[in-house]
């Protein structure tokens, strides 16, 4: 019953999302075909998580829809640039994603990789245009907090590490796990304390929330990889035994990496009690991040 309405919460917030999300990831400056390829890719329906934790998150210090949707529509501009150059033949090289084409497949590789150029280029951008007069202090935290994020310590620098893994053991796999998946998904919630202009102790909360959400969130990533239903998950499965890829499945076994996924996932609703009522979604939303198929 949570579940479900947590899903009904997190439908009605995707429609009022993507209308921002469209508005601001193009512009009548663009080419037609950049606008027709970002389009393509903001209509293929993805679960909009990362946007869901900004707002939430950023409700619990008292900031609304109106004050943090920028911030969370950059992050998913981010995030979706990661998605189409991931896919990309260099990388993982996927012909299909949240069910439909890749973008390379639907148009053309140099589409792709320009289409996430845009992305995340404009991403930082609808930071600084959105917060950087009413707030410099805080723009500024909140772009350097995505570069960090992003960029070679962050995701670039996970990419790098999953195509080219420094050794085989699970500390470096982790490791580059957490670059890769984890470092944008505690972003999102440090966002919120970011907008929110909290204490350091709450800014540190939502970092370690975000921490355990990123690492459990990737687990039910593995989980789904190797017994996921294509269907529901909209793209190829099996890809890491294929690839020989390895995750925490590899050391520990589905049954323990469940237990481990779970004992993040309590640690995360853990860090939410002291917010009261206000973190009923988000706690939702915890267990949610485990149960998900898709
Ligand atoms: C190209 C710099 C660069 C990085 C790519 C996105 C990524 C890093 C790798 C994708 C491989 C992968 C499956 C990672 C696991 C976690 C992840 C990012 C899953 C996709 O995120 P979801 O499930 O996607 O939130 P939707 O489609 O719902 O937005």
């Amino acid at each position: 019953m949570r579940e479900k309405n947590l899903l009904l919460h997190l439908g009605h917030f995707c429609k009022k999302f993507e209308v921002y999300l469209q508005l601001w990831s193009t512009n009548s400056d663009f080419p037609s075909k950049l606008i027709n390829s970002i389009s393509y890719i903001n209509n293929s329906g993805g679960k909009r998580i990362r946007p869901f934790m900004v707002c939430e998150t950023a409700n619990l210090f008292d900031v609304n829809f109106k004050n943090s949707i920028a911030a969370a529509v950059s992050i998913e501009m981010l995030h979706t640039y990661s998605l189409i150059h991931d896919d990309l033949p260099s990388m993982d090289d996927d012909d299909y994603r949240r069910g439909r084409k890749t973008l390379h497949n639907k148009y053309d590789e140099a589409i792709a990789i320009l289409t996430g150029d845009s992305l995340l280029t404009e991403s930082f951008s609808l930071l600084a245009r959105n917060y950087g007069k009413k707030n410099p202090k805080m723009c500024a935290n909140l772009i350097l907090h995505l570069a960090k994020s992003s960029g070679g310590a962050g995701l670039v620098g996970g990419q790098i590490l999953d195509l080219y893994p420094k050794s085989k053991t699970l500390k470096d796999m982790s490791k580059m796990q957490f670059m890769k998946t984890g470092e944008l998904i505690s972003c999102s919630s440090a966002f919120g304390a970011i907008l929110g202009n909290t204490s350091k102790q709450d800014y540190n909360n939502m970092t370690f929330f975000g921490d355990k959400i990123g690492r459990a969130f990737q687990i039910t990533d593995d989980l789904l990889d190797l017994s996921g239903d294509l269907k529901v998950l909209g793209k190829k499965t099996k890809k890491d035994k294929e690839q020989g890829k390895l995750t925490l499945l590899d050391f520990k076994g589905v049954d323990k990496a469940k237990i481990i996924a779970q004992d993040y996932i309590q640690e995360a609703i853990e860090s939410l009690l002291k917010y009261g009522k206000k973190a009923k979604t988000l706690i939702d939303l915890s267990n949610y991040i485990i149960t998900r198929i898709r």
